[in-house]
């Protein structure tokens, strides 16, 4: 059965021009995308997406970047999709980040990753609810 999982282009990825390409290797990948917007986000709608992260020494940077300029939103959906978002976004530190992910071609360092998927059905459910309403996910 197709699944939901959410995403996020990240502004450095987006202000290098990059947005294009990474939705390609999206749909390239089989994913429908079934929501999308660009936005640029307060630091406290930042703080409320990242709270799972709250008290954590990178936390405050996180959310300074995140809110630093515009970014784009998604919903995407296939079979297995939260898994799959993950295998081809590549490891947090785009250094560790296999050949062929989107974070070994896009992203520049661990905290300007490029792309952010949910990592578990449970967070899929909050990210896709934090960001998007449910008449715009018809
Ligand atoms: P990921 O699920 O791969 O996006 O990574 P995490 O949920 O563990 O972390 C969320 C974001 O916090 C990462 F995309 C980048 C940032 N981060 C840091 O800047 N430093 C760290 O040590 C861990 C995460």
């Amino acid at each position: 059965m197709a699944e939901r999982t959410f995403s996020i282009v990240k502004p450095d990825a987006v202000r290098k021009g990059f947005t294009g390409a990474i939705l390609a290797e999206i749909e390239r990948a089989g994913f429908q995308i079934v929501a999308i917007k660009r936005q640029t986000i307060s630091k406290a709608q930042a703080k409320g997406f990242y709270a799972v992260h709250a008290g954590k020494p990178f936390f405050d940077g996180l959310c300074d970047f995140i809110s630093s300029g515009p970014l784009v939103l998604m919903v995407l959906e296939k079979e297995n999709a939260i898994a799959d978002l993950r295998k081809l976004m590549g490891a947090t530190n785009p250094a560790n980040a296999e050949d062929g992910t989107i974070r070994k071609k896009f992203a520049g360092s661990m905290s300007e990753n490029a792309i952010h998927g949910s990592d578990a059905p449970e967070t899929a459910a909050f990210e896709i609810g934090y960001w998007f309403a449910g008449y715009e996910l018809i």
